[in-house]
């Protein structure tokens, strides 16, 4: 405490006005610290919005994005795997929005020191701009060169700090003399003593201008290449078409998984963080490596093969027992197989590598491309060339192997090798190498903890074992005995099956049921319970519902 305000204290004898002007005082330091925080925040919305509509004309990923790809790629697979068990396919938005929190936690903090340090404040800021920056630099999602690349990221950096600094001076006041008088008379009180209101509305417009021009710029150059490219692509009729749906390949109980899953409802897995914008006119595939020939193809080209349709159900590691992250869909495409014929594979490959548009590598034994299984670079997907999400303009489908062994989206190299000399993008991060699907069973009927009248306890769900095939299902109420269910019928091998059933006898209460599926060679699942990493959950899935 200084001389100067003993002597005020003195002079208020009366303790009520003390009091009211002590609560002032602290009413000014919270508001101008709130003030501060908010100069810090919109200082680096500025910043974001800036470098968003420089990204956009630039076809540069953002900084916020490179920040939560470098954050992904840093993941390990046990975190991936929890990630995506509590926020599912919404795991990005997640991400992005912690991204946002913390960087606005960073930039309120900021503010609030500006008020007495604001060189403190503008290197803090900086200090976030060079993050930034170092995450543009190695962010391998895009194939835009380094230079462009940087842009935003240093864009961010200055209009963030030039903002900030704007703001500050306007709020701090620049004369030091009449500041120190007024700290002197105000001890302990953040307000703002050289306070300038014009000076600082104007900064904060101007700022807030900054903020409004970004978003319009990223809400106009924002728009992907591929979504045009895409609506122009008519794809062929297959030389080969599958056969078409068997009746009765749908359980006829409501609220079974649709036998088709729509390309709508159809689960997403991937690690980049947008979506990669691939137009089909600048597209290329190569196919190199241990072959005798190297094979190049442009989308036309992929468009005048010998295109196959095929049913296969897509399958994902990371899927608990019961998991949602399976779909089944129509796919047309080019055979893997006649083009590894053609690019004549050499002896001592087993492997192959390929990679897609946001540089993921995907490893799949070569013998899964080559033999008589159906395995597809496809262009479409439900009559529809693919969708963006899953994979514009191509992507590999293999029935019997977990997506991330085989079905590579946004494709754009394939290369013949050995496993033993590359490593693909998740074995580093604890997955199995090589990952064929084990064959599973789900309960889609009942929900948990559904109810139902005694007199209609009609169940039902989907198994799969692909390239094996199922031979039965089945259930059991509590503990009770195992009963075979109705199982639908096989479309083929490499889809799943449906089944249901009805608990004739229901007795009210509440219940459990399980499910089992034996596949073709005979095997019964187990109750071994494993988790998903490394190569894939194993057990017996098991609901609980209520009989009135
Ligand atoms: N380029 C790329 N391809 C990818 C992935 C990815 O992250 N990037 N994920 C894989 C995984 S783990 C799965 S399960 C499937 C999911 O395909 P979908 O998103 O079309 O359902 O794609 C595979 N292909
Ligand atoms: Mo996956």
């Amino acid at each position: 405490m200084t001389g100067v305000t003993r002597s005020r204290v003195v002079i208020n004898t009366n303790p009520r006005r003390r009091e009211r002007r002590t609560t002032s005082v602290t009413k000014t330091r919270i508001s101008t610290k709130l003030a501060a925080a908010g100069i810090g925040v919109i200082a680096a919305g500025a910043g974001v919005a800036a470098s968003s509509g420089v990204a956009a004309l630039t076809n540069s990923p953002s900084p916020i994005i490179s920040v939560g790809n470098r954050f992904i790629i840093l993941t390990p697979a046990w975190l991936k795997d929890f990630a995506i068990q509590q926020f599912g396919t919404n795991d990005k938005a997640v991400l992005i929005g912690s991204t946002v929190v913390v960087l606005a936690l960073i930039a309120a903090v900021a503010g609030v020191i500006g008020l007495r340090h604001p060189r403190v404040a503008l290197a803090i800021t900086a200090a976030v701009g060079l993050v930034a920056i170092a995450a543009a630099a190695i962010d391998r999602t895009t194939d835009v060169n380094i230079g462009l690349k940087l842009v935003p990221a240093v864009v961010a950096l200055v209009v963030s700090v030039g903002a900030l600094a704007w703001m500050l001076t306007a709020f701090n006041g620049r004369d030091e003399r009449k500041k120190r008088v007024l700290l002197a008379a105000h001890p302990g009180d953040d307000a703002p003593s050289g306070f300038d209101r014009r000076k600082f509305l104007a900064a904060v417009m101007g700022t807030g201008l900054v903020i409004v021009a970004g978003g319009i710029v990223t809400k106009l150059f924002g728009g992907s290449a591929a979504a045009g490219s895409r609506a122009e692509v008519m794809i062929p009729k297959p030389a080969e078409l599958a056969p078409p749906i068997p009746a009765g390949a749908q359980a006829e109980v409501s609220g079974v998984s649709s036998y088709i899953t729509s390309n709508t409802n159809f689960y997403r897995i991937d690690t980049a963080l947008q979506v990669p914008d691939v137009p089909a006119d600048t597209w290329n595939l190569c196919i190199h490596g241990l072959v005798d020939d190297e094979l190049n193809f442009s989308f036309q080209d992929l468009l005048d093969e010998q295109l196959i349709e095929r049913r296969i159900t897509l399958t994902c590691v990371s899927n608990e027992v019961g998991g949602p992250y399976i779909g089944n869909a129509t796919w047309i495409g080019v055979s893997t197989k006649a083009l590894l014929e053609r690019a004549g594979v050499q002896s001592g490959a087993d492997a192959v590598k390929s990679t897609s548009a946001d540089n993921m590598t995907i490893g799949t034994p070569l013998g899964a491309l080559t033999d008589d299984r159906g395995s597809l670079i496809a262009i479409a997907m439900n009559g529809e060339p693919l969708p963006l999400e899953h994979g514009f303009p191509a992507r590999m489908v293999v029935p019997g192997l977990y997506g991330y062994v085989s079905a590579t989206k946004w494709l754009t190299d394939i290369e013949v090798t050995r496993f033993s000399d590359f490593d693909a993008y998740w074995t580093p991060r604890g997955y199995a190498e090589e990952a064929p699907i084990k064959f599973s069973s789900r309960i889609d009927v009942p929900k948990s903890f559904q109810s139902f009248d005694r007199d209609t306890v009609r169940v039902g769900g989907v198994a799969w074992a692909q390239t094996v095939g199922i031979k039965a299902i089945e259930v059991m109420v509590d503990d009770g005995p195992w009963q075979q269910v109705k199982l639908a019928a096989e479309d083929n091998i490499a889809t799943w099956r449906q089944w249901s059933w009805q608990w004739k006898d229901a007795t009210p209460g509440s219940h459990s049921l399980t499910v089992r599926a034996t596949d073709a060679s005979g095997k019964t699942q187990t109750s071994d319970r494993v988790k998903p990493l490394p190569d894939g959950s194993t057990g017996w899935h098991s609901v609980q519902f209520t009989v009135t």
